[in-house]
């Protein structure tokens, strides 16, 4: 089976993306044991997405992915975005996060947003960037600990729920992550 490592120190993206890669053996940055912050200094998901698969895939040569997600709301001109993690603060949480998006929505009707997955793919021969995109608008109010992150505030499109009330297998249906992991799937023919 061939080795990968996933370069997340996030444990709920690897629970998401290890129902999808089952042909592969999928290393954490635990089982490599690094433990380090990998900084993400750059100014797209995409180069962020480069930035972790490449620190990564320098130090221990096996082909690295890495993914770099963004929520985008329309009416905050794409914002949170490549800022997600840290949107209220350096040392934000989920909590903090989610209440500056809907103060910032408050008496906003056009609640149109969407999650932004780009994984990038770093091996010794080539680095290769896959997206998944899911639309939806942000809830009125914070619903569901499901998930992670944003989840309790977004609603895809076609649904009457947050991903935050959502189980693991209901999100993965349809979610930015899982349609760009089927990507790679695909590109690597597993
Ligand atoms: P790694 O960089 O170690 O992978 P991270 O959690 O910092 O982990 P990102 O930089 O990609 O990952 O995430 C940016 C922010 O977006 C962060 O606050 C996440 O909680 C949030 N986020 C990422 N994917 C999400 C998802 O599927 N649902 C809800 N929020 C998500």
């Amino acid at each position: 089976m061939n080795k990968y490592i996933f370069a997340s120190s996030n444990q709920n993206k690897l629970l998401e993306i290890s129902t999808q890669l089952l042909d592969i053996r999928l290393l954490s940055l635990l089982d490599v044991g690094y433990y380090d912050e990998i900084i993400e200094s750059g100014s797209t998901l995409r180069e962020n997405a480069l930035i972790k698969s490449k620190t990564i895939y320098d130090k221990y040569s096996i082909p690295t992915i890495a993914d770099d997600t963004g929520l985008e709301v329309y009416q905050l001109d794409g914002r949170p975005g490549v800022f997600s993690a840290r949107y209220s603060g350096e040392k934000a949480n989920a909590t903090d996060n989610i209440k500056k998006v809907l103060d910032e929505m408050q008496g906003i009707t056009d609640r149109r947003a969407r999650f932004k997955t780009v994984i990038c793919l770093k091996s010794k021969s080539q680095e290769i960037f896959f997206e998944g995109i899911v639309e939806g608008c942000i809830s009125n109010e914070s619903s569901g600990d499901g998930g992670f992150g944003y989840d309790p505030i977004f609603i895809p499109n076609g649904c009457q729920k947050t991903f935050g009330e959502m189980s693991l297998d209901e999100k993965n249906k349809i979610s930015h992550r899982s349609r760009a992991i089927q990507k790679v799937v695909d590109y690597l023919n597993i």
